[in-house]
């Protein structure tokens, strides 16, 4: 899967590439992904950005050439992408739903927008959608951008070393995880429950079921309508509801 993403601060962007599933798999070259600075794409002396609204008001927008220019060293070098998303308060909210489809595609472009926003005609011209990571204010598309990368690069065959804890994750199922748990048995008083010693296979997939619904039903009861319940479980749910 190859991702370009397009940004005023590259060092963060790569600091949180990196590192970890993702870094690991860009170092096996099954992720090529190439952060961008969008001030190397301006033409003046000062690699300016941003210019004040017209109409006024407070704060900087940013300017449109940039980001064309971007685009279209990105299409020239990289080739043409599937998708171009902007990530902004505006967008579209993302999910596992989202992520799946991002997965999905062999190539994929990421803006990023600082200041008080983007002139509308990136959105327009350029952008073939907008992504929101959700209802906080943050102070750009960065983090948002590495968001959208972790999640999606996760279901790509190969990111993840172990296709069954991608399989076994909170949301594939669109449930809560049962609690974890590892040595020692006992700590500070607490004891791991009983049933996860024990052995008895059978037993230990039922308790994690039952956590993981219980869970999910205390902390977030809006998952249930949506998650994929086989008859046990829908079963489990109405035998235990309190
Ligand atoms: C996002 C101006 O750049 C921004 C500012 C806030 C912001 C984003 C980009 S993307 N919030 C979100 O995902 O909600």
């Amino acid at each position: 899967m190859k991702i370009d993403v397009v940004t005023i601060f590259p060092k963060i962007v790569e600091a949180g590439l990196a590192e970890g599933v993702v870094g690991r798999a860009r170092t096996a070259g099954i992720l090529d992904i190439v952060v961008h600075n969008l001030r190397d794409f301006t033409t003046d002396r000062h690699h300016v950005v941003d210019d004040v609204p017209f109409g006024g008001g407070p704060g900087m927008v940013m300017k449109p050439e940039p980001f064309f220019a971007a685009l279209n060293a990105i299409r020239e070098r990289r080739g043409s992408p599937d998708v171009v998303a902007l990530l902004s308060p505006a967008g579209e909210r993302f999910s596992q739903q989202g992520a799946r489809r991002l997965a999905a595609m062999r190539h994929l472009v990421l803006l990023c927008g600082r200041y008080e926003g983007i002139d509308e005609r990136v959105k327009e011209a350029l952008a073939t959608e907008e992504i929101s990571i959700g209802d906080y204010v943050l102070s750009g598309g960065e983090v948002p951008a590495l968001a959208v990368i972790d999640a999606a690069a996760r279901l790509v065959p190969g990111v993840v070393g172990d296709d069954n804890s991608v399989e076994a994750d909170s949301f594939t199922r669109g449930l809560l995880d049962y609690p974890h748990y590892t040595r020692p048995a006992e700590y500070e008083g607490r004891q791991v429950p009983d049933v996860l010693l024990s052995g008895h296979h059978a037993e230990i997939r039922r308790w994690r079921r039952d956590a993981a619904l219980q869970r999910t039903r205390e902390r977030r009861p809006d998952l249930l309508a949506s998650a994929e319940l086989d008859a046990d479980e829908r079963e489990w749910l109405k035998r235990s509801k309190s």
